[in-house]
């Protein structure tokens, strides 16, 4: 499989828990490495603009309220077949739904405070790789 890079965010769910670390380390674990991070406080606007796909659906306003209620941390993943990777160590949107062992079993609450984002294709990640990172801020290993 391809090497590939992913956007991952821990929703601010996540980082209120104090659970970034273990995140981290289950995307450390399955050989994901963190090529680009930030914390960010997203603006309402930043949060309309990244899921601007969910724009007609019913929960987008709710969406962007949770999005832009506290601080999240937006990272670059990369490695082997890194989308579907990160998607399966997600688990489910519905935390009630996902596999137990998956990051949105063990520290989401329900499918609107669901704990992480992970693009869900190769077009996604492009397009949300650039809308958070400049190239220059993505550090590969060498
Ligand atoms: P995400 O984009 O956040 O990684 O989640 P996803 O791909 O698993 O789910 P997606 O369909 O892209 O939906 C984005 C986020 O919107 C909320 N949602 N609520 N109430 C609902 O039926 C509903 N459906 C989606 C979730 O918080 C989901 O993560
Ligand atoms: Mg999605």
């Amino acid at each position: 499989m391809a090497n590939e890079r992913t956007l991952s965010i821990i929703k601010p769910d996540a980082v209120a828990k104090n659970v970034i670390g273990e995140i981290y380390t289950r995307f450390e674990k399955a050989g994901l490495n963190i090529v680009a991070a930030k914390m960010m406080h997203l603006t309402q606007e930043q949060a309309e603009g990244f899921y601007a796909e969910h724009k007609e659906r019913p929960f987008f306003n709710d969406l962007v309220a949770f999005m832009t209620s506290g601080p999240a941390v937006v990272q670059v993943l990369e490695g082997e077949g890194a989308i579907l990777k990160n998607r399966d160590l997600m688990g489910a949107t519905n935390p009630k739904e996902a596999e137990a062992g998956t990051i949105r079993a063990d520290f989401a609450a329900s499918i609107d405070a669901n704990a992480v984002h992970g693009s869900d294709s190769a077009a996604s990640a492009e397009r949300e790789i650039a809308y958070f990172f400049n190239d220059s801020e993505i550090c590969p290993r060498g």
